[in-house]
């Protein structure tokens, strides 16, 4: 019994794909340009397949999961389960317009031809706000479609925005915001359920272990309870004795956010030698 997982064959989802595999363990044996392979070391069979048609072979349960952007997944409208936000892949769907076209609100759209390659997704968008606008859907190069003269708005994907500015347009609304998705088919023999649990279970982890950092750092005696108080810890720091008289070594981990702004307070505090080393795997 393998779980069959559908990830993008290649494009931009492809590398976090595959390196969310192996930070999990799960090795694929080689073969590039396959249309799928499976593990060694793991019950798990890898489709390779186009991000547009991956939430259709989830549904038809030609693949018990799947790895798919948001925008994606909402566009195709097809009867899956959302398991796991992934973290990666992140963008957003905006509407764009010329960039010295005046533009207050939606209702500026109002009988525009707005070209796209989300027709679904717009025309939601559009009846959310009550607007009416000819949707010209298009299959791809979104952007230039304003210049000659095809569209007076598209919406389109945007990570940086350096498309949007090259092609003289603005960002003026946000229709989704995205990111890569673990999806299901509802209906899962229980086999594969189980290797699904594992499955969530190491992504959890690498997850976590992403978000934090492991760091040490050495601090005289008569400031230790300042500093610990500065740290979150699993359950508390470790605190363990230096070979120098009045000096101790303290180890935790920290959130990646509130990251720079610890550090500065431990420094502050008198915290000297302060490592901050990645965590591969963390398991609460
Ligand atoms: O061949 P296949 O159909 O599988 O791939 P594809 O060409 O349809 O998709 P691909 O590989 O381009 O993108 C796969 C997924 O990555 C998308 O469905 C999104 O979920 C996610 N993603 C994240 C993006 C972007 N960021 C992104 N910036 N997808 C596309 N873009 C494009 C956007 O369309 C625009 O052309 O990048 C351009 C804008 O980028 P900036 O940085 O200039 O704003
Ligand atoms: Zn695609």
């Amino acid at each position: 019994m393998r779980l069959k997982i559908a990830i993008q064959k290649s494009g931009r989802l492809y590398d976090d794909s595959v390196k969310l595999l192996k930070d999990c363990g799960i090795d694929l044996k080689n073969g590039v340009n396959k249309l799928k392979t499976e593990s060694d070391n793991f019950p798990m069979e890898i489709y390779f397949l186009r991000d547009d048609d991956i939430p259709q072979y989830v549904e038809d349960a030609v693949a018990d999961i799947g790895i798919v952007g948001e925008n994606v997944l909402y566009e195709k409208n097809k009867k899956v389960d959302i398991i796991e936000h992934l973290g990666f892949g992140k963008c957003r769907l905006s509407v764009a317009v010329g960039r010295s076209e005046q533009y207050t609100d939606c209702g500026d759209l109002r009988g525009k031809r707005i070209a796209t390659t989300y027709p679904v997704l717009v025309r939601q968008f559009l009846e959310k706000h009550k607007v009416d606008a000819d949707i010209h859907e298009i299959s791809g190069s979104v952007e230039i479609a304003p210049g000659i003269g095809l569209a007076d708005a598209i919406v389109d994907l945007v990570s940086s925005g350096s498309t949007l500015f090259m092609n003289g347009l603005k960002e003026v609304e946000t229709v989704l915001q995205s990111q890569a998705v673990l999806i299901r088919n509802g209906e899962m023999q229980e086999a594969q359920q189980q290797i699904l649990e594992k499955f969530l279970f190491r992504i959890r982890a690498v997850k976590k272990a992403r978000n934090t950092k492991y760091i040490l750092l050495n601090a005289p005696n008569e400031k230790l309870n300042e500093i610990i108080r500065l740290l979150p810890g699993m359950k508390s720091p470790t605190v363990l004795p230096l070979a120098e008289p009045g000096w101790s070594s303290v180890h935790s981990v920290l959130n990646e956010n509130d990251f720079w702004d610890i550090i500065e307070r431990l420094k502050e505090a008198g915290a000297q030698g302060i490592l901050v080393v990645p965590i591969e795997k963390m398991i609460l």
